[in-house]
């Protein structure tokens, strides 16, 4: 299983995950995106509740000049004002195959994937991040997770993915795009391609992920797994893996762009 990711600012930037299958004891599975309009395309926020201050829409390229769509004609953007969100909760049980008994057994994972640009306003610049809030039956809050800030204002977008436990008991989740201003009047940050999915732990494969953030190339896996080993090589035809030698905190390697290539990997023994 082979991914690779490109960023188009850090053009000879790659990254390369190339990971074996975890052996588990029970059967695999996955759901596919169990959100609706997860990409804007309705040209509205339908499916989407807004709350915030900033009033969030969606935005067909004309909001910013030079910040078009992800994908498609639609993206999601803040607005005007110092933050804003738009919230999708999902119920689980019987979703896709989702049992309550997996669910309180401990077996599954959220997986969260977005992209997010914003104008170009200094660092930091209008920026964004997802919540995952994990609710129970009567949609009292068991416990909420949050992606980083993702700054990407150099008019190019940038994916962050995680994988976060479903705490027993869960029933629903809700999925916030959280809106943040951090320049101006306007709140200038953009999310398109949502995705929610939910599987079975241990992931059969971590997703290896590079986001660009205020001249940072940051190199990150889920901070859930253990076991894994980054490595590098610059050179995919001719060169050779070594481990990587800089510091990871948390699963999460933050580098200069490279002059060249470089690509990274996740070893499993
Ligand atoms: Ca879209
Ligand atoms: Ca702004």
């Amino acid at each position: 299983m082979t991914t690779r990711i490109t960023n188009q600012l850090v053009k000879t930037l790659c990254l390369v995950c190339l990971v074996h299958f975890v052996q588990t004891a029970h059967a695999q599975f996955a759901t596919t995106n169990l959100l609706l309009n997860p990409g804007a395309e309705a040209g509205s926020t339908t499916n989407w509740f807004i709350g915030g201050v900033s009033n969030p829409s969606v935005d067909n390229g004309s909001f910013d000049s030079g910040i078009s769509p992800h994908s498609g004609s639609y993206d999601f953007y803040g607005h005007t004002g110092a933050f804003g969100t738009l919230s999708q909760t999902i119920f689980l049980p019987g979703n896709q195959g989702i049992t309550t008994a997996n669910i309180d057994a401990g077996l599954l994972f959220a997986n969260v994937s977005f992209w997010e640009q914003g104008l170009n306003q200094g660092t930091p610049s209008d920026d964004a991040c997802i919540v995952l809030s994990f609710l129970d039956s009567n949609t009292n809050v068991i416990s909420t997770n949050s992606t980083p800030f993702i700054d990407s204002h150099n008019l190019t977008w940038s994916n962050y993915s995680s994988q976060y436990a479903i705490p027993v008991g869960t029933r629903l989740i809700t999925y916030t795009m959280y809106f943040f201003r951090n320049a101006g009047s306007d709140n200038d940050s953009f999310i398109d391609d949502n995705i929610l999915t939910v599987s079975t732990s241990p992931p059969a494969a971590p997703v290896l992920s590079i986001v660009y953030v205020a001249n940072q190339v940051i190199v990150s896996w889920s901070p859930l797994v253990t076991g894994w080993t980054l490595q590098t090589n610059n050179n995919l035809a001719s060169g050779t893996w070594g481990n990587y030698a800089g510091p990871i905190v948390n699963n999460t390697a933050t580098n200069s762009p490279p002059v060249g290539n470089l690509f990274f990997r996740l070893m499993h023994p």
